[in-house]
């Protein structure tokens, strides 16, 4: 079996690096018949969405599993746990706090703090309740305020008991897949719903950042953006500009307005029937201070000119690819980080996910993803070369603990360095688990 290296950078920085592994509500707990409908029940339900047919009501029926999935995470010695509260498992119609939902949750965070893991939790990972959306989704500045009233009752509630809040996983998905492309839930398709959603969902961040100050100051606090860093598909001055509007336009109208309060210059040339409407005060809520900022990298993209002046993304097959169809990258996870180092005052980073979708077969109870443990080690190894160049890097998470539903992908596309069997629900450590659990345990041998 292929071993995972633990790069020097990594282990000099001792207990101050965290390894981790993530997951998120919808994509594994299933037991729908507990909770409140979400954008992703219904957006299942609508022909040609997702393409398995199949649907988040069973998923990894983690719901009652849960205790066995997090032995998984002893055997596996990790640090930290990432996963997702779904809002509507813990917050009922009429805005309060459902006990059954909740009390999940804190099942969960018991076990973690019995066991000395970190419980890295993420407060909205997509699962929008299907009431919030018929009243508007992400449209609407009343779901910001729904938001920060959920995140209030839940950091009441769990407190210190968390290691760390996310207010919001990659709101490019939920914003601009959701409502301007379509191919996420609800499945709008247009560049104005797609801008207006974006403002109100970094909107919901800030104020959900300015809950969790209030209710549990101690707890670090942050979000999370995931980032293709783009690349000219030529070297002509126009595919340049393509490049850096698809960088802009595409994930710096995140960043930059949590980082420094206002958008890309960017936002100046958009048509007017497309601008998101802000209104006073917004910025300085959205850019709130953060504690850290979790990165999720998995690949680059490239962009070429389009006749009309805008970006439009190029196939390209210059790198082995995954089974997603996505580049292998990891010289561009470099340069993605030292840039953004260069760029920003960041504060420090977490690497929230990184990993890969990859052609498993299980043979003879065992799976054997050298490629996924290939993966690791080259995105490990380019991480190093970041922090090695002074970039402040606090902890890794490999996604995903386990296979699971993929989106628009259904269950077609394994993630999970945990093979799971959906007919029988049973977890097989795929290689690629058993590397990275080995590569922790030799780090604590040379503490
Ligand atoms: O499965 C997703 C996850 O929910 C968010 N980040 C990207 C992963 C792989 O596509």
């Amino acid at each position: 079996m292929k071993k995972l290296i633990l790069p020097d950078a990594i282990q000099a920085k001792g207990d101050d690096f965290i390894f981790g592994v993530a997951t998120s509500s919808f994509q594994i707990e299933g037991a729908r018949e507990l909770r409140l409908d979400c954008i992703w029940d219904t957006f299942c339900t609508q022909q040609g969405t997702i393409s398995d047919h199949s649907n988040g009501d069973v998923a990894c029926d983690h719901h009652s599993r849960w205790e066995q999935d997090l032995q998984m995470l002893l055997e596996l010695g990790v640090d930290a746990y990432r996963f997702s509260i779904a809002w509507p498992r813990v917050i009922d119609i009429d805005g309060a706090l459902n006990e059954t939902g909740i009390r999940f949750y804190e099942h969960i965070l018991n076990f973690l703090k019995q066991h000395n893991k970190q419980a890295f939790i993420t407060l909205y990972h997509w699962d929008l309740p299907q009431h919030l959306e018929n009243g508007g989704g992400w449209l609407s500045r009343e779901t910001a305020d729904a938001f920060a009233d959920y995140v209030a009752l839940v950091v009441q509630r769990l407190g210190d008991k968390a290691d760390a809040y996310i207010t919001l996983n990659e709101p490019f998905c939920s914003g601009y897949l959701g409502y301007e492309v379509g191919v996420h839930a609800p499945g709008q398709k247009s560049p104005k719903a797609g801008r207006q959603a974006n403002h109100v969902l970094l909107l919901a961040h800030g104020l959900a950042m300015q809950k969790i100050r209030q209710y549990a100051p101690s707890v670090p606090a942050g979000i999370v953006l995931n980032i293709h860093p783009s690349y000219p598909d030529s070297a002509s001055s126009a595919d340049q500009k393509a490049a850096q509007m698809a960088s802009d336009y595409l994930f710096h109208w995140y960043l930059t307005p949590i980082l420094t309060g206002s958008y890309p210059d960017l936002l100046e040339d958009l048509p007017d029937d497309i601008q998101p409407e802000i209104a006073t005060g917004d910025m300085a809520i959205i850019s709130e201070k953060i504690d850290f900022l979790g990165l999720n990298y998995y690949t680059r993209a490239v962009y070429r000119s389009t006749n009309c002046g805008w970006f439009e993304e190029v196939e390209r097959n210059d790198y082995p690819k995954t089974e997603m169809g996505w580049e292998i990258t990891p010289h561009a996870f470099t340069d993605l980080l030292i840039g953004l180092h260069q760029r920003y005052d960041l504060p420090p980073i977490y690497i929230t996910e990184n990993g890969a979708a990859m052609d498993d077969r299980l043979e003879s109870g065992r799976v054997v993803d050298a490629q996924r443990i290939d993966y690791f080690q080259t995105h490990l190894n380019a991480l190093a070369q970041a922090m090695d160049a002074g970039v402040d890097i606090r902890g890794y998470f490999a996604w995903s603990l386990m296979d699971n539903f993929e989106w628009a992908l259904g269950y077609s596309k394994r993630f999970g360095i945990v093979y799971v069997d959906y007919d029988t629900q049973e977890r097989i450590l795929k290689d690629s688990a058993l590397a990275y659990r080995d590569m922790l345990y030799s780090r604590q041998l040379y503490r």
